[in-house]
């Protein structure tokens, strides 16, 4: 397990790497060039700077989250191969610098979606939300309309070049099917993996998060079968899975432990977090430990542990802890105790 945290970089990140080396065993970052509009290409002096950087402090920066597709690729458009060509340039630049696994998603025009960035937990501190009916009753329009005028729906992970054009997006999707999105992702694969193997780079798949349909938006990685048909697109060793037990555990019908047992060896990347469901099917983040939540977090380790899991890990989100102020989820406190949760479970396992 080669434990990792994600940072967003300088002037971008309210932590910083002399704190995240205060963390016990610690050894990369888990980074990205997060000004460039999805779909340029990523030159070699922006990688090696970042890359400079974050090993000047002594961390590796084998992975990078996420080198994000252009929705023309998603699409099937016309003008994918131009975008297709600068990602494997991109793939081959990152390989370049020493780069090991290249995290990225398919999901349509939004990646990970919630309805309350600060939703108050019991204990006060608070955490990323997810209200179903919130989003079941949200006409695509009156999304778009509430985007577009007050911006006051505001939800991580929204690329604002994206959200410009937003109208013209769903107006693409109109006719998309999951069948298309399995299409294009496995078009885009065949092009890039003989190119990742090539730099020596593992691509891992995010899954869907949360993983069913929003908006009415084909979404496809959203559970075990989709993993299965993911592998079967290509047995290239860069064909891999991030694993991500908040995301598909948002689904209970997904069962966190039995896909580590069967996936986690196709993972080179792991992102481990617990969520609380409702009833309802809302779902809240909680801290790591395995009471606090419905994913069996000390399970999911223990499949880790059994086949000595050498891929890397991260807490992924954490609560707001303490009054801290900083980017949804991406806090130090709480994704330094849930480090310190997984490292014991994974030590006593060890021993
Ligand atoms: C959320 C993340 C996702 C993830 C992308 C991967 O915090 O796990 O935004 O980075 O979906 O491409």
């Amino acid at each position: 397990m080669n434990m990792t945290f994600r940072w967003y970089g300088r002037g971008n990140d309210t932590v910083t790497l002399e704190q995240v080396k205060q963390i016990p065993g610690v050894k990369g970052i888990v980074w990205g060039l997060h000004q460039k509009p999805v779909g340029e290409l990523w030159e070699k002096a922006e990688i090696e700077a970042e890359m400079k950087y974050i090993q000047s402090y002594g961390f590796h920066g084998d992975v990078v989250e996420s080198v994000n597709i252009h929705e023309a690729i998603k699409l099937g458009n016309e003008d994918r191969d131009r975008y297709i060509e600068n990602y494997k340039q991109t793939i081959r630049h990152l390989g370049e610098y020493g780069v090991k696994v290249i995290c990225y998603n398919f999901m349509p025009i939004f990646d990970w979606t919630r309805t309350d960035l600060f939703k108050e937990l019991p204990d006060g501190s608070t955490a990323l939300f997810y209200e179903k009916a919130k989003v079941e009753n949200l006409d695509p329009q009156e999304l778009v309309d509430t985007i577009s005028s007050a911006g006051n729906l505001t939800l991580p992970g929204w690329e604002p070049e994206k959200m410009a054009q937003i109208k013209e997006l769903f107006a693409a999707y109109e006719n998309v099917t999951e069948d298309d999105l399995w299409e294009n992702l496995g078009y885009f694969l065949q092009e890039i993996l003989p190119v990742a193997e090539q730099a020596g780079i593992k691509m891992a798949i995010h899954p869907d998060d949360p993983p069913w349909s929003i908006f009415g938006l084909p979404r496809i990685m959203t559970g075990r079968n989709s993993l299965e048909k993911l592998l079967g697109i290509s047995d290239s060793p860069s064909n891999g899975i991030t694993f991500c037990t908040g995301s598909l555990g948002a689904n209970p019908d997904n069962d966190m432990v039995a896909l580590a047992a069967e996936f986690a060896g196709r993972s080179p990347f792991a992102h481990i977090r617990n969520v609380k469901i409702y009833e309802n099917g809302d779902f809240i983040e909680t801290s790591h430990l395995t009471a606090d939540g419905s994913i069996d977090l000390k399970r999911v380790v223990k499949e880790l542990s059994d086949i000595q899991y050498d891929g890397y890990v991260r807490p992924d989100h954490g609560r707001h802890l303490w009054n801290e102020k900083c980017r949804p989820g991406y806090g130090l406190y709480d994704r330094a105790l849930g480090i310190m949760y997984l490292h014991g479970l994974w030590d006593a396992y060890q021993s």
